[in-house]
């Protein structure tokens, strides 16, 4: 599952990016294709040729995707929002019985299924499905949730579950990550999203998410699903009160897990919304440190196909800037997003295909469909009318 520079990908830029001095040193890394140090990354976060940064960053991702910019039909599923923990930066959980905010909700397995019909309707090839850590739900309605989709949709990617809701999954089963990971698969799924991650340090973790699993443990899940063939992404929760050190040092964890497992798919950095939770913090980040946090990430992590523009935290506008500072990955049509529009995301709640094929156009890129594979997609007529090419 080791995963490689694709060498026989067209190079689509010869230009050699252009940056003011203090950028030289990086460049002629980059340019020679050797890997960034954590100095280096050091470097990139303070450094003030922001542009030199981004056109750097652009020529990577040219190099290895050509002028290609990938999107997915998708749509997403939260079951419920009820779960035993209270992360500080989180505005969508409820605890129930317990809460007195409304907004509580929990959905049964005919109703999960009844959104996923309607997602598959729309000519979705991948199904987005995260909760949080129900109090009540029993094993089985994880697995029959994914039996049920599965079932009624073969062909449709099923990216279900945080790291984090797979322990708890596990617990409630009385199995181990790696059993729960075994008895999901086999109930239909494919891949897992990158959630969970927020920041790899156990010290910012204490403050923003205590209770959750630490670092090493959210790593470990993530390279038990590897070995089993489940592939998965990376996300960084960013803007908060982690160190700029920090985010460098969670690009290099992940490095290293890919380094030796070549099974994530794509890093999605996730900039914070301070709206509705009790994070004291007064803003996310603004839009230069955004797009420096994809360019960074772009550069440091040479191992990762993939650096998504998550235009759902991003705002469109800045997402599609992010396309010339390294991503490759515009994400999807995201029907019914909830996580973040909660936490005070004011994006719109989902973008049709002929959006997202013109916003990646004007920022020059080439749309390219794809699955949750990242495998091309062929359409034909109608919306259920596609085919991985
Ligand atoms: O783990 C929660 C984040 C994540 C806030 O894998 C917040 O393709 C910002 O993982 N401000 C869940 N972020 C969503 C997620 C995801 C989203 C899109 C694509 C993929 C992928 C994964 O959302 C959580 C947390 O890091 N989150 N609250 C907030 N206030």
């Amino acid at each position: 599952m080791r995963q490689r520079v694709d060498a026989t990908t067209p190079a689509c830029s010869d230009e050699i990016p252009y940056v003011t001095r203090e950028l030289e040193p990086i460049r002629e890394k980059v340019l020679n294709g050797r890997r960034l140090s954590r100095e280096d990354g050091l470097v990139l976060f303070q450094a003030q040729d922001v542009l030199g940064l981004g056109s750097l960053a652009r020529w990577y991702a040219r190099r290895r995707h050509g002028p290609c910019v990938y999107y997915v039909v998708n749509g997403h599923i939260n079951y419920s929002n009820y779960c035993t923990l209270a992360c500080a930066f989180c505005s969508f959980y409820r605890r129930k019985g317990k809460d007195p905010r409304p907004g509580g909700f929990e959905l049964s397995v005919d109703e999960v299924l009844h959104q996923a019909d309607e997602i598959a309707r729309s000519g979705a090839t991948e199904i987005h499905g995260v909760g949080a850590l129900h109090p009540e739900f029993p094993f089985r309605y994880y697995v029959d949730l994914l039996r049920a989709i599965r079932q009624r949709h073969p062909r449709v990617g099923l990216k279900f579950f945080t790291a984090v809701e797979i322990y708890h999954i596990g617990k409630v089963g009385g199995l181990s990550p790696r059993e729960a990971l075994l008895a999901l698969q086999e109930a239909g799924l494919d891949t897992l999203p990158g959630g969970g991650a927020e920041i790899l340090d156990d010290g910012v973790r204490s403050v923003i998410c205590a209770g959750k699993e630490t670092s090493a443990e959210w790593l470990a899940l993530h390279r038990t699903a590897h070995q089993l063939g489940i592939r998965s992404n990376a996300t960084m929760l960013y803007g908060h009160i982690e160190t700029l050190a920090q985010r460098v040092d969670h690009m290099l964890r992940l490095r290293e897990l890919q380094d030796d497992t070549g099974g994530f798919l794509a890093f999605v950095p996730l900039s914070y919304h301070p709206v509705n939770n009790v994070l004291k913090v007064e803003h996310g980040p603004g839009a230069i440190d955004e797009l420096r946090t994809h360019a960074i990430a772009r550069l440091m992590l040479d191992n990762f196909a993939h650096v998504k523009a998550y235009w759902v935290t991003l705002t469109i506008p800045v997402a599609q800037i992010a396309l010339a500072y390294g991503a490759s990955d515009f994400d999807g049509t995201v029907l019914q997003e909830k996580v973040h529009h909660m936490a005070g995301a004011r994006s719109p709640q989902a973008l049709s295909v002929a959006d997202l094929q013109r916003l990646i156009c004007e920022a020059g890129g080439e749309p390219v469909e794809r699955d949750h594979l990242y495998r091309r997609i062929r359409r034909g007529g109608g919306a259920l009318d596609w085919r991985v090419a």
